[in-house]
């Protein structure tokens, strides 16, 4: 009998030593390769990095809801949109816990904890921490996205727990401007390199669906590739649709063109997380088997998204039970 070689899987902890340098021409030259040629390639890429079978789950709550200052456009948050969502303070921390404990009661291996601000202020800051080191205690991995951050916030929060911050770039930076006028992309990159600088992991990805052009798309794919070392989480969101806000009524963007994106990112980024993220509650089961097999290995798991519906957790079970995946530990 033959014993299998043992297959080491890169883990989030992983270094990417290797500084991309990807053209948007070359990446748009990705996009446009036959549908089913680009999907064996990004299925065969993902093969070289990860054990196929297994999906990372991460769970959300939004902590302090609505009554941004900021004014993206997609985001129903957003103070500057009429229809905008039900404002909600702080949470308590033993709100907080509840929810975190019932998600790792469900499987989920990390816990990502969002707020509406255009960044924390240093009292709620301090809130923030003992969020982070309490979810932490519990055993599971600490997420949190606070918007922008200031020197020294993102060393707060390493010492306090936390394992990952997520800041997204959103949109090629071409496009940017389109969507959001109250921050710059370079203040994100900032943010990004505070991220990075205090030793956190980083979570960054951003939107499509947002009326953009397949170069547009390639953009950001080449900003998220080029980052020095590449995000270790890269959440791929579909534009969710919110009455409302400016963006209500953009144009519907092919499935195909979505699953394009996913293997687009698994390619270049081929040792990150790629999150299939908002957008799944929509999603044909079969639109994100393809999207696993275009090399997406995470997944937002739980009920609801921040403000708005993601597929029930027992769906989610069912589907991963039919598609042959395990939830990583
Ligand atoms: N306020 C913080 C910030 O913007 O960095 C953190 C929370 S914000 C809601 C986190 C991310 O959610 C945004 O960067 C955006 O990528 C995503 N998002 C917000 N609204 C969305 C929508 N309607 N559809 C898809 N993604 C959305
Ligand atoms: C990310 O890239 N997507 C998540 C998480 N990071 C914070 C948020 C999606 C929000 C979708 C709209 C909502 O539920 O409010
Ligand atoms: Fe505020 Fe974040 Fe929504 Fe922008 S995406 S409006 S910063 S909550």
């Amino acid at each position: 009998m033959t014993t299998a070689t043992p297959i080491r899987f890169a883990t989030p902890a992983t270094p990417h030593p290797v500084a991309n340098q990807w053209q948007v021409s070359d990446i748009e030259a990705l996009f446009d390769m036959p549908f089913l040629d680009l999907v064996y390639r990004a299925a065969s890429v993902h093969r070289e990095h990860f054990d196929p079978q297994t999906i990372q789950l991460s769970t959300l709550l939004s902590i302090k809801t609505g009554g941004c200052p900021e004014d993206c456009g997609y985001c129903p948050q957003s103070a500057h949109h009429s229809g905008s969502v039900d404002k909600q303070g702080l949470l308590e921390l033993d709100e907080v816990l509840a929810a975190a404990q019932a998600a790792k009661e469900r499987g989920a291996s990390r816990f990502c904890m969002g707020a509406a601000w255009r960044g924390p202020k240093q009292q709620d800051l301090e809130a923030v921490k003992e969020m982070v080191s309490a979810v932490k205690a519990l055993g599971l991995e600490t997420c949190a996205t606070l918007g922008m951050l200031k020197d020294n916030q993102a060393q707060q929060l390493k010492d306090a727990g936390l394992d990952y911050y997520n800041h997204n770039l959103d949109t090629a930076p071409e496009k940017y401007n389109d969507i959001i006028h109250t921050r710059q992309y370079e203040d994100r990159i900032n943010t990004l390199g505070k991220v990075r600088d205090a030793g956190l992991h980083v979570c960054c990805g951003g939107i499509v669906g947002m009326n953009e052009t397949r170069q547009d798309r390639a953009g950001l794919i080449a900003q998220l590739a080029n980052l020095d070392p590449q995000p270790e989480s890269v959440p791929i969101n579909q534009l969710v649709k919110v009455e409302g806000t400016p963006l209500a009524d953009a144009e519907d963007l092919d499935w195909t063109e979505f699953v394009r994106t996913i293997a687009v990112a698994r390619i270049t980024l081929p040792k990150s997380y790629v999150r299939l993220s908002a957008g799944r509650h929509d999603m044909p089961e079969a639109m994100q088997a393809l999207c696993f097999m275009a090399g997406a290995n995470s997944i937002f798991y739980g009920e609801k998204l921040l403000t708005t519906g993601n597929p029930e957790s027992d769906h989610d079970r069912k589907l991963m039970t039919k598609l042959d995946l395990r939830p990583l530990s």
